[in-house]
């Protein structure tokens, strides 16, 4: 009686260790009252500060849309700036609630850091960047060049898979500091520069003239670029993947920020579920039925967001590619928010 009543109490103890571990950050971040977000140090489009601390850019907006899942205000988060040495060490020690910002998602990640990706927001692949007066018009010309780069990428180790593949010789310089590695191939240390094809043209708006570089041609890997949250979080890790889901779905329904409050009278069942008309969609995640129409609201939908950060209203006037919805020859596509 005595060990089954031990046992008994043991199980209950367990349980109540893993429902606790379980919804950790859900918790504590609700008990804050804002997400900590990690996002880049300074990436135009993606997430950039400007004089007044005032963050904006694409992977910004996603850590926004989050607050307005948990909280229904937008606002509610902060911005921690991490190189790409730093991000994973701060999301795995509590310093940040989620990484938005440029970040693959590979089995290596997924499996060795205690992490985990939680969906894609940008479909990328790696790209080189040159001097035009350098004349290189393919990566084939670049045998016994030097390439700047940052520590701790794919970007490393595409290369290396594709020269070798290719069988060319090339020198790396490897700076942690993004400034400091643009820097040192803008004054020549480095005939090129690698990184995320989205990355190269942000930077590029950045140099003095940025017509004087181009974008080789080639695409060197996949980069699936989205968010990541520390393994073992179940309910903070759904908040995170479905605001994403829920931006691309009200995108592939035509709910915007602008006629939200109209589509509350959409006869369309999912138009209803994800403006939760339909009751109950937020219970089981431990949100408000509205955090999608909260999301849309203030955010806007992935569309939106894309056309405003990075696309054609932006100053990048990236293609949506890859990133169009599927009905629209891309391969983003929100998954049901049912
Ligand atoms: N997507 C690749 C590359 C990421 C990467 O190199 N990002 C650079 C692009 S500029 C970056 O965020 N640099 C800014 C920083 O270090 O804060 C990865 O996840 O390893």
């Amino acid at each position: 009686m005595k060990a089954l009543k031990l046992m008994a109490g043991g199980a209950a103890l367990f349980a109540a260790a893993s429902v606790a571990h379980a919804g950790t950050t859900f918790d504590a971040v609700q008990k804050r009252g804002y997400v900590q977000c990690g996002v880049s140090t300074g990436v135009a489009g993606f997430s950039i500060a400007d004089s007044k601390g005032k963050w904006t850019g694409l992977d910004v907006d996603f850590c926004h849309a989050v607050a307005a899942t948990m909280f229904g205000d937008a606002s509610k988060v902060k911005f921690t700036p991490l190189s790409v040495q730093q991000r994973f060490t701060a999301l795995q020690s509590g310093e940040v609630d989620l990484l938005s910002r440029d970040t693959t998602q590979t089995i290596t990640r997924d499996t060795t850091l205690g992490l985990i990706g939680t969906g894609v927001d940008f479909y990328d692949s790696q790209g080189i960047m040159v001097k035009k007066a350098s004349g290189v018009k393919s990566a084939k010309d670049l045998a016994g060049a030097t390439i700047c780069l940052q520590p701790g990428t794919t970007t490393q180790l595409n290369l290396a898979d594709w020269f070798r593949a290719n069988k060319i010789d090339f020198k790396t310089v490897v700076i942690d500091k993004l400034d400091e590695a643009l820097g040192a191939f803008v004054a020549g240390r480095c005939d090129a520069y690698s990184t995320d094809k989205s990355a190269l043209a942000a930077l590029r708006t950045t140099l003095a003239n940025p017509d004087q570089y181009v974008i080789l041609p080639e695409n060197f890997s996949k980069e699936p670029l989205g968010p990541m949250v520390r393994q073992g979080d179940d309910q903070w890790f759904n908040v995170v993947r479905w605001t994403l889901n829920a931006m691309l779905e009200a995108e592939e329904y035509g709910v915007t920020s602008k006629n939200v409050d109209d589509e509350l009278k959409s006869a369309n069942p999912n138009v209803q579920r994800i403006l939760g008309v339909t009751p109950g969609i937020g219970k089981g995640m431990g949100v408000d039925d509205k955090w999608a129409y909260n999301i849309i609201k203030q955010v806007g939908n992935y569309g939106e967001v894309f056309d405003r950060d990075v696309g054609k209203d932006s100053a990048l006037k990236l293609d949506r590619g890859l990133n169009a919805q599927y009905h629209d020859g891309g391969i983003q596509y929100g998954w049901p928010i049912r």
